[in-house]
Order: C-alpha cells, then structure tokens, then sequence
C-alpha cells in the first residue's frame, strides 16, 4: 500500500509546518490526516446546489458541521469568512480560498481571478490558501503567472498553499476530457511542480469513454480505478493529495470513493455536497464514517 507524504518529508517553513501542523494533528482525524468542508459552491456552482438541503444556504450551517462533526477546516471565500467565522475561532481552522469564478461562462478558457489577497488570509486567521488551477485552460498563461506571485506571496508569509488542480478547456475536451487519467495525472505533476504543498484533485475516470482521445501512452494503458488513483497521487510527489467528494453519491459509494482515495495514499478528503447536501443529523453520521476510514487507512 503507498504510503502518504507526512509533514516531516516536506522541506517546507517554519511558518507552513506551525499551519500544516494544526490542520493535519490538532484538528480532524489527526495523525497526519485531514477532512476539509469546502463551501465554495455559491461562487463556482450559484444557490441552486443549496436547493437539495436549504439549511445549507446558511453558512453557519456548514461550520455547525464542521465544528461538531471534527473536521479539519473549513474553505471559504473573503466574504464568508469575515461574515460568519467569528462565533467559531478556535473551533473551526480557515482555508481562505483566494480565487474563483462562476459557471455562467463555459469551460473555453478557464480562469479564476484572485478575489482577495494572502494578507486577507492571514488577517482572518487562515490557516492555508486554496487557488484554483484551471491547467491546460488557453487562459493558463495568466494563471500561471497569477499563481506564482500568490505562491511568493505565501512563503513570505508562510502560508501553506492548496491547489484546486482542474484540468479544464477545449484542448483537454479533445485529450480525453478532464477526469481522464491524463488530465488528471498531468494537474497532479503541474501543482507539484508550481509549488502546492497540498493539492486537491478528482478521481481520475477510468472507465472514460473517451480514453482513447488521451495522448500516448495513457490511451493504451490498461489500469484498474485503484492504480490509476495511486498513480496521480505518485505524480504529486511531495505534496499531500487531497480528494474532492464530487456530486452527491448514494452513501455505500461515496464511502467506497473515500476508501479507495485513502487506499491509493491520500493525506485526506475535501468533499462539499456530499456531506452538507444531507440534513444535520445525516451529514454528521456519514462524518463519523468518513473520519473512521481516514483514522484506519
Ligand atoms: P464537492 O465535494 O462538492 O465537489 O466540492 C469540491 C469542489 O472542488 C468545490 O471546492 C468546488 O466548488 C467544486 O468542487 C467545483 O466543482 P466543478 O469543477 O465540478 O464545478
């Protein structure tokens, strides 16, 4: 079984290892492993994925969540941040997501520009910042750049960095698609090489039909969903791999999905809708099953 990257094999700042430490050991499941509530989705997705649990519409229903449910943190943007963290400091740790877009226009040329800065970060007390990658995007010249001076930013503050690493565009559409093993694998590589400390991904879709678009020599790679789960999590390297939870899953699946992420040497789960698209009582059991999966694996 791959062994996950711990924070001792990252040759990283004192300040990064302090945040890391508290986000991976003094809070969630611990011992190095992390559950993260994202609630990004009223920028990236708009209300309408808060119709299938209306209590979700609430922010301080997600940090109710994550606050008695033991998560590692919660991810929010500037403004959900400064509105509701203040009842639940020192409860709930912050990812500070400091770009975004909507979904209103289409996937063509990809990029989420910067809605607060590393300073925002560390005047709410984050402990990390989430950036979204939109690799291989015809927008990826910008983004690169946009990265790479929050990424000068963060050392100087010794922030950790957290990619949302998603292969998106019409070159990866014609390459196989964005949840191929080659799209998939190259975001992992790239966020690795950029500087991510932890990189979040989605499961890579080996049954794809659409596999053969990929360039060589994925389109003729024959690789069970287990493999194909380590292999991205070997092209991160040394950064700690987070998986996405994707739309909501019957629970038997998504425990499955959870299982083999952590399987394949995943530090952690970063999953949304499937825990807080669930009426309280509902999402904080599937926590519970979720955080026994992370402690054991
Ligand atoms: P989910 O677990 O709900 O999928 O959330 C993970 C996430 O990365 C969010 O942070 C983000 O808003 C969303 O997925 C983006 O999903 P997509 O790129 O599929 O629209």
């Amino acid at each position: 079984m791959p062994q996950p990257v711990r924070l001792d094999d990252l040759d990283i700042s004192i300040g990064k290892k302090t945040r890391l430490h508290r986000l991976l050991y003094e809070y969630g499941p611990g011992k190095g492993k992390a559950m993260f509530l994202p609630i990004d989705h009223g920028i990236e997705h708009g209300p309408g994925d808060f119709f299938a649990n209306p209590e979700s519409a609430d922010p301080e229903y997600q940090l109710r969540l994550a606050a008695r449910g033991g998560y590692s943190g919660i991810v929010f943007h500037v403004g959900l941040a400064e509105k509701y963290m203040r009842k639940f400091v020192g409860r709930v740790p912050l990812i500070l997501k400091i770009n975004g877009r909507t979904n209103i226009p289409s996937d063509a040329d990809a990029f989420s520009p910067l809605d607060a800065s590393v300073e925002d970060a560390v005047r709410l007390g984050a402990d990390a910042v989430g950036y979204t990658l939109y690799a291989g995007s015809p927008a990826q010249d910008r983004d690169i750049r946009q990265l790479a001076d929050v990424r000068r930013d963060l050392e100087r503050f010794g922030m950790p960095l957290v990619i949302w690493s998603y292969p998106r565009g019409s070159g990866i559409d014609a390459k196989g698609g964005r949840d191929s093993l080659y799209a998939i694998d190259y975001a992992a590589r790239l966020a690795c090489e950029f500087g991510a400390d932890m990189i979040k991904l989605n499961e890579p879709l080996v049954s794809n039909p659409k596999a053969s678009d990929q360039p060589k020599p994925y389109n003729t790679l024959k690789i069970t969903e287990d493999d194909a789960l380590a292999r991205v999590v070997k092209s991160a390297g040394r950064s700690l791999v987070l998986f996405s939870g994707g739309s909501m899953l019957s629970d038997a699946d998504f425990l499955k999905k959870v299982e083999a992420c952590m399987k394949a040497g995943a530090t952690g789960i970063i999953a949304g809708r499937n825990m807080w698209q669930r009426p309280l009582k509902d999402a904080l059991a599937i926590t519970d099953e979720v955080r026994a999966i992370i402690k054991r694996s």
